[in-house]
């Protein structure tokens, strides 16, 4: 199985299931591509009409673009990817879904770049709300794990699941812009700064050297 990335500094789609495959074990190769030069698109075609990373390719299934269908197939072999419990699996998929398909405005002015560190960010309202609820959303999860008896490991749902690694890009954030966050919410990001996958992640980006100009913002 190879997983088809583009920039570890940058690519925070890319970042969710090499995150995800790399907690659980999985066998896989990583092809990584330098994002939105000629050679990217070119060698992507070679596998995938998406021009887009991630990119699974399996044997058997083929090519799976985009890093939610990724996980969700994924799981079907590995179920411990998701929580046990079906309320909280449910839970599970739908703030994936949430993170896959909201937070705009986050996501757009603050671009994940491992890094950065602390750096001043002037934020829009907008930004600001998208980060409220983030922190809302991750305290809900954990009020919800706690109530049902879930796992115990400090995770969204207890144990890492493929909710953290989807929200892995944001702790990121969070931590480059030095934004002002709740003890729940630094003590989430604590953990998993310190998870072993994300802390190699990051120390991939960070060895990078490409810099993409428009991921570049926030003062110094
Ligand atoms: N929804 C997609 C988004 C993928 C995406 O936008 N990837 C970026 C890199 S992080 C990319 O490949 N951009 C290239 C382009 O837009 O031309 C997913 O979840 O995989």
């Amino acid at each position: 199985m190879q997983l088809i990335i583009g920039n570890q500094n940058y690519s925070s789609w890319s970042m969710r299931p090499w995150v995800a495959m790399t907690h659980f074990g999985i066998d896989f190769e990583t092809i990584k591509l330098r994002l939105f030069t000629p050679e990217f698109y070119q060698q992507l075609s070679a596998y995938t009409s998406a021009n887009t990373v991630p990119v699974l390719i399996d044997k058997k299934l083929g090519c799976i673009a985009d890093s939610l269908a990724i996980l969700e197939t994924l799981a079907e072999q590995y179920p411990q990817m998701w929580p046990q419990d079906p309320v909280l699996r449910a839970q599970a998929r739908s703030v994936c879904a949430r993170m896959h398909s909201g937070f705009f405005a986050m996501r757009g002015e603050m671009p994940m770049n491992c890094r950065a560190q602390q750096r001043q960010l002037q934020i829009t309202d907008a930004c600001a709300k998208d980060i409220a609820a983030v922190q809302s959303l991750w305290q809900e999860c954990r009020e919800l794990t706690a109530k049902l008896g879930g796992g115990s490991d400090g995770y969204l749902f207890g144990d890492f699941s493929i909710a953290d690694a989807f929200f892995a890009p944001v702790v990121i954030r969070l931590q480059g812009y030095a934004v002002s966050t709740t003890p729940p919410t630094q003590q989430y990001m604590q953990l998993m700064l310190a998870t072993p996958a994300v802390a190699a992640w990051v120390a991939a980006g960070q060895a990078e050297e490409d810099i993409l100009a428009q991921d570049e913002v926030g003062i110094k």
